[in-house]
């Protein structure tokens, strides 16, 4: 009996895996792709896990696949970068049990700090990738990556973007298959240790079984479907760029492949005979195009030509083929700009607030401190990657030299800390570098959804994990000055941050505790104005709660908003803040 169930693609990908018998599942955090490994979790007899880096996440799946389980790997593009050195040479040694990784994509940059195409780790890999259009399909291919995977003996890429991810489309799921046995480990140095010696024999093997994957990616038993309509103008496409092409353009000729590496360049050349111009479509890439004509197939522009970077829309694609764009759906403009901002009471505002006080050149990292670097807290000069504001900061401590008087700090937070600004800290401390390093730890991966990490020992499935002591961890790296501070004791944290930067030749280390808000919920009396005299500090905190009547310039405190957190009653110096 088949159900039909609503699904995003996340969880389709989940489902599809827990189905095609994969009882391992690691992976780092990371929108798009976070909810995957969350479902996957809730699947009944499976193991899940989050690692402390996509790189240590691949090689615990390889490991379970090598060990002869079935293994769902997840991460988001950028993670795939840090998980491209296992990547890579998983592309030789092959797999045990079948391995699919899911890498989510962030074209338009909803949530990333840059726009990536990983079908480029696909090729340069030398991988199989498949591109679901929705969330039918993202079950349905996820859970042919598995047999695919062990047929030809390499880890398969399944590539969402965020429209795939996110949306929910009715799935027909299947029924469970009878979970294949584990399949059997027995050494095999030729295959696992790769030495020059084996690697060369096995980099032999995979170029031969790309072309096993290029001639079954033009097979009848490929995923690739044709939708013919008018002759004149043939589309090829995959992935969300599919469904933007149907609805801009439903009278064209449609390729939407559904295994875009290796290209199937037999059945792109065949329909490329069939229509007069051929297009490729798709978001913030040129992978497509690129491998289309090196297929030998010439690619025509659409005559407004398509945007390079960002998401495709059909309006974007309907205006690139000169097609009326229909009234009424440009976005409304005028409408006041809303940013982003720190939730009211994060205990990361008031440490933002205190650098900015002490003028610190800031390097930043990712995750919701990020929002550090936004008016009015404007207290970042860089964030760049995971782990990047620890040794950026090295880096800048190395190029201004003692004699500058501006202090350098890192700003880093617990998860993105264990992620890679751990292995960055050690660095530092082996260099003998100075300056001061923030660790926000507010107990978690607050950014993407609250996730467990080694500084909180929560796992994913409710086991019990181990907490790793941040002050010790970091005190045994050989780090000699580290203070743990409350964050929203504004007092504490303005002595230990004056305290650190003061010591320019030291190399501190700020731990500032306290849970994020959304973790406790606790909501206190909300405070509120009671005598303002428009003097401005408590906006300076840039609290979404505060605001400012635009007649008098007077501060209001909207009650709805406020949780009592008191930052702001300690800023204000004419004690007009009260509960
Ligand atoms: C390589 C990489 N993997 C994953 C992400 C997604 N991501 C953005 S911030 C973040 C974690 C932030 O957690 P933490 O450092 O604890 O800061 P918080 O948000 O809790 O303040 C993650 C996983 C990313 N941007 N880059």
């Amino acid at each position: 009996m088949k159900d039909m169930m609503l699904l995003s693609g996340n969880e389709a990908v989940a489902r599809a895996a827990a189905d095609a018998g994969a009882t391992v599942g690691t992976g780092y955090p990371g929108t798009p792709s976070t909810e995957t490994l969350e479902a996957f979790a809730r699947e009944e007899g499976v193991y899940a896990e989050w690692c402390t880096n996509e790189k240590v996440a691949l090689e615990v799946a390889l490991g379970a696949s090598a060990g002869g389980a079935r293994t769902l790997c997840t991460m988001k593009h950028v993670g795939v970068n840090v998980a491209a050195d296992p990547l890579f040479t998983a592309a030789y040694t092959g797999v045990g049990g079948g391995l699919v990784i899911l890498a989510a994509d962030d074209p338009g940059m909803h949530s990333s700090q840059n726009e990536q195409d990983s079908h480029w780790y696909a090729q340069a890999a030398h991988v199989l990738m498949l591109d679901p259009a929705d969330s039918q399909e993202a079950h349905d291919l996820a859970r042919e990556a598995f047999s695919l995977s062990e047929r030809f003996d390499v880890p398969v890429m399944v590539r969402s973007t965020v429209r795939i991810a996110h949306t929910k489309t009715p799935v027909q799921v299947q029924d469970a298959a009878a979970r294949p046995d584990a399949r059997p480990y027995e050494k095999d140095a030729s295959k696992w240790v790769m030495m020059p010696a084996f690697a060369k024999g096995r980099r032999v093997e995979q170029l031969s079984r790309v072309e096993e994957m290029r001639a079954w990616a033009d097979s009848a038993e490929a995923p690739n479907r044709i939708i013919l309509g008018d002759a004149r103008i043939g589309v090829v496409c995959a992935g969300a760029a599919f469904q933007h092409v149907r609805e801009a353009l439903p009278d064209a000729s449609i390729l939407k492949l559904g295994v875009t590496c290796p290209l199937p360049a037999e059945t792109v050349r065949s329909f490329a005979d069939g229509v007069d111009e051929l297009y490729v479509v798709e978001e913030a890439s040129t992978y497509l195009a690129d491998a289309v004509c090196a297929a030998g197939v010439q690619v025509s522009q659409p005559v407004n030509g398509l945007p390079k970077a960002g998401e495709l829309s059909p309006n974007l694609i309907r205006h690139a083929f000169g097609r009326p764009v229909p009234e009424g759906s440009a976005p409304v403009e005028g409408l006041p700009a809303r940013p982003p901002a720190l939730c009211p009471g994060c205990p990361h505002r008031v440490v933002f607030k205190e650098l900015s006080r002490q003028k610190a050149i800031i390097c930043g990292d990712i995750g919701c401190y990020t929002l550090g670097a936004l008016p009015p807290l404007s207290a970042m000069d860089a964030c760049v990657d995971m782990g990047a504001s620890v040794s950026m900061a090295h880096g800048f401590e190395l190029a201004l030299g003692a004699d500058d008087g501006r202090p350098v700090v890192g700003v880093i937070g617990d998860s993105t800390f264990a992620h890679s600004g751990l292995s960055s800290l050690i660095s530092t401390v082996y260099n003998a570098g100075a300056g001061t390093i923030c660790i926000l730890d507010n107990r978690t991966t607050a950014m993407t959804g609250r996730q467990g990490n080694p500084f909180n020992g929560q796992q994913i499935q409710g086991r019990a994990g181990v907490e790793l002591d941040l002050e010790r961890v970091v005190s045994a790296i050989g780090v000699e000055h580290v203070r743990t501070v409350d964050p929203n004791d504004v007092e504490a944290v303005r002595a230990a941050v004056r305290e650190a930067v003061r010591e320019k030749d030291r190399l501190d280390v700020l731990i500032f505790k306290s849970p994020c808000v959304l973790l406790e919920r606790k909501v206190q009396r909300p405070y509120y104005v009671a005598s303002c005299t428009g003097c401005g500090v408590c906006l300076t905190l840039g609290c979404p709660a505060i605001g400012k009547y635009p007649d008098t310039g007077l501060s209001y405190i909207d009650p709805q908003m406020c949780i009592g957190c008191g930052q702001c009653e300690q800023y204000c110096r004419f004690n007009a803040i009260v509960r």
